[in-house]
C-alpha cells in the first residue's frame, strides 16, 4: 500500500526556482495586475503553444463562461449538458439565462447532437456543450444545428487545453471557448482561465469586459466585470507552460497504460474517443452498475487511493437550484463513472498498483 494517499490529481508544477525567478521581476516592477507584462506574455506564449490566434487570460473558468455569455449579449435559453461541473450551469444562471438540458451520448459522455433540435424554442439563443474530460464534442454536427437555427455556440472547454480536431486546437471552434487553468487542470495558474475566439471584434470586446468594461481611455463602453488575471498567477502559468509538452506526453502514456491494464476486465467500459484527439487529462472508468463502482471505490480507499466521481450527481438533479427534469442517459452515466488518479507526478508503479487493485476487486 502507498505510504501517502494518492488523490485523483495533483497540480503539475514547474521547479520552484523557476517560478521564483519570474516573481523577482514582479517584485522589482511592483506591477501586480491590470494586464501586466506577464499576463501579456502568457497569452502570447500559450497562443503560440496551442497554435491559436489569441487567448484572453482571466481569473477562472467560470468567469470565462460568464464573460462569453456577456460578450455575445445572450438573453434566453441556453441548451447545455447535465453531465458537467456545476459551473457550466451557474454561469448560465448568473448571466440571467435559463439552462435547458440536452441528454448526452452514452459512449462519449458529451452532449448528444441528435437531441438538440427537439429542445429549440423561440427563446433559445445558444448551445453550450462541454468537451467532457477533454474529449472533443461533435463540433461539426453542433455547427450545422447552430447555423440552421441562428444560435451562438459557446464551448465549455474547461478540460480541453491540448485537445484538437482536424489538427487544430479545439478552443477555436464555436463562437467562443472558455477554458480553465485551475490547479487540477493540465496547465495551471493556481486559479485561472481564458476565453478564445477567432472573431477579432469579440476578442477586443472580451478584453474590455474583463477590465470593468473600460476602453483604452478608461471610458465605460461595455457592461463589464473584473476578470483580470494577476501577474502572480501569470508567472505560475509561464513557469508551468515550459513543461506543457512533457505533461501532455506523460498523461497520454499513463492513460494508455491504464487502458492496457484494464481493458480485459469484464464489466469495465471507457469513454469513447471518436472525434479529434483528447488531451488525456482524466481517466474515467465506466462500471456496469453503481454497486460495482462503489465496491471498487471502497477497495481503492482501503488502499489509500482516492479516485473521484466526476460528474456525480448529474447536474439536472440539483433540485435546490434547478427545476428537475429527467435526463436518463446522463443520470445513468453519472452513477457509474469513476475518475482514476492521473497526474504528472504520479509514479508509474502507482498506476500499475491501482490497475491491479481494480483487477482484483470482485465485481
Ligand atoms: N466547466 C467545467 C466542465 C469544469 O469542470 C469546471 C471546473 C469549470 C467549468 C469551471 O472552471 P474553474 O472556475 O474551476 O476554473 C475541481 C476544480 O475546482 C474545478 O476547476 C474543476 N472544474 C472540477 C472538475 O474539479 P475538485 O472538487 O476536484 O477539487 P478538490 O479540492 O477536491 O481537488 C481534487 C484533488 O486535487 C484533491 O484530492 C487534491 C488535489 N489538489 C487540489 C487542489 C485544489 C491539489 O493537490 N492541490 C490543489 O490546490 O474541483
Amino acid at each position: 500500500m502507498p505510504d501517502k494517499p494518492i488523490y485523483v490529481t495533483q497540480p503539475s508544477l514547474a521547479p520552484l526556482e523557476e517560478y521564483v525567478e519570474l516573481l523577482k521581476g514582479v517584485w522589482n516592477s511592483g506591477i501586480l495586475t491590470h494586464n501586466g507584462p506577464l499576463v501579456q506574455q502568457l497569452e502570447k506564449d500559450l497562443a503560440t503553444k496551442l497554435g491559436i490566434q489569441n487567448f484572453v487570460a482571466v481569473t477562472n473558468g467560470t468567469i470565462a463562461l460568464q464573460m462569453a455569455i456577456k460578450a455575445l449579449e445572450l438573453k434566453g435559453e441556453i441548451i447545455t449538458t447535465p453531465f458537467t461541473w456545476i459551473a457550466t450551469v451557474s454561469a448560465i444562471k448568473w448571466e440571467g439565462c435559463t439552462p435547458v438540458f440536452c441528454d448526452i451520448e452514452p459512449d462519449t459522455f458529451n452532449i448528444d447532437p441528435t437531441k438538440i433540435e427537439e429542445l429549440i424554442t423561440e427563446n433559445t439563443v445558444a448551445i453550450m456543450p462541454v468537451h467532457v474530460f477533454g474529449n472533443p464534442c461533435d463540433v461539426d454536427a453542433i455547427d450545422v444545428i447552430a447555423k440552421k437555427h441562428n444560435l451562438k455556440v459557446i464551448y465549455d472547454a474547461a478540460h480541453a487545453i491540448g485537445s484538437t480536431y482536424k489538427g487544430k486546437s479545439i478552443l477555436e471552434f464555436g463562437d467562443i471557448s472558455a477554458t480553465s487553468l485551475h490547479a487540477t487542470k493540465l496547465l495551471n495558474t493556481g486559479e485561472g482561465g481564458g476565453c478564445v475566439t477567432t472573431n477579432k471584434e469579440l476578442h477586443e470586446k472580451l478584453k474590455r469586459i474583463r477590465f470593468f468594461g473600460h476602453n483604452e481611455d478608461k471610458d465605460v463602453v461595455e457592461d463589464g466585470c473584473n476578470g483580470k488575471m494577476t501577474e502572480i498567477h501569470a508567472a505560475l502559468g509561464l513557469a508551468n507552460l515550459k513543461y506543457y509538452d512533457a505533461v501532455l506526453a506523460d498523461r497520454k502514456y499513463k492513460y494508455n497504460l491504464y487502458k492496457e491494464k484494464l481493458q480485459s476486465v469484464e464489466g469495465l467500459g471507457f469513454q469513447s474517443l471518436k472525434i479529434g484527439k483528447p488531451n488525456y487529462s482524466y481517466f474515467p472508468v465506466l462500471f456496469r452498475s453503481e454497486q460495482d463502482l462503489l465496491s471498487v471505490d471502497e477497495h481503492l480507499k482501503q488502499n489509500n487511493v482516492y479516485p473521484r466521481r466526476y460528474f456525480w450527481p448529474s447536474v439536472n438533479t440539483y433540485k435546490r437550484i434547478l427545476e428537475y427534469e429527467r435526463k436518463d442517459v446522463s443520470e445513468d452515466i453519472a452513477s457509474r463513472v469513476l475518475c482514476l488518479p492521473l497526474f504528472y507526478k504520479e509514479a508509474v508503479e502507482d498506476v500499475l498498483f491501482i490497475a491491479e487493485l481494480i483487477r482484483n476487486t470482485k465485481l
